[in-house]
């Protein structure tokens, strides 16, 4: 029994060391890239057009670009990748019509079944469902008539800070 509980001292030790040290490595590796990143125009040729979330946590989360351009009227597909680290941040992507983020993600909250969306939100052009952390979502939609619009994280709290235009044109 005495043995049993230093080996579970030890071994608590070694895993509280290597998590805080790894914990340390991930946020000076995810601190690097915000500081080089610029708003682009990410048009894919090929009509996929993938977007990265990041971030550990609410201070850190966003999305890899604040502004997409694509043709309008065209079918294109979205490819929303979720490299986030903790278990905590789940993502979507949510085309919206411009500057209803605040309404379309509080029309959202109560609608967990639904990827934090109302269904019957018509400020709402399309979403993906909810991607996990090293998941990978899809949308494939018809993009509205040459406009601006935006899109949004629609997960409670996070539009605020993963927004960017959608253009088409
Ligand atoms: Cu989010």
């Amino acid at each position: 029994m005495i043995k049993y509980s230093i080996l579970l001292m030890v071994s608590a030790s070694i895993i509280s060391c290597t998590s805080s040290s790894d914990g340390f490595d991930k946020n000076t590796d995810e601190s690097t890239p915000p500081a080089s990143l610029e708003a682009s125009a990410p048009v894919d040729t090929r009509d996929t057009i993938t977007v990265i979330a990041t971030g550990a946590d609410m201070s850190e989360m966003r999305f890899d670009t604040k502004l997409i351009k694509v043709p309008a009227q065209k079918e294109i597909t979205i490819a929303l990748v979720n490299q986030s680290t903790d278990a905590t941040m789940p993502h979507n992507f949510v085309v919206i019509k411009d500057g209803t983020a605040n309404e379309v993600g509080q029309a959202g909250y109560k609608h967990l079944d639904n990827a934090y969306v109302s269904p019957q939100d018509k400020n709402v052009l399309g979403h993906t469902p909810l991607a996990q952390i090293n998941e990978t979502v899809y949308l494939t939609f018809t993009t509205p008539i040459a406009g601006e619009y935006q899109f949004i994280c629609s997960y409670p709290g996070h539009w605020g800070m993963m927004k960017g235009s959608f253009i088409t044109e």
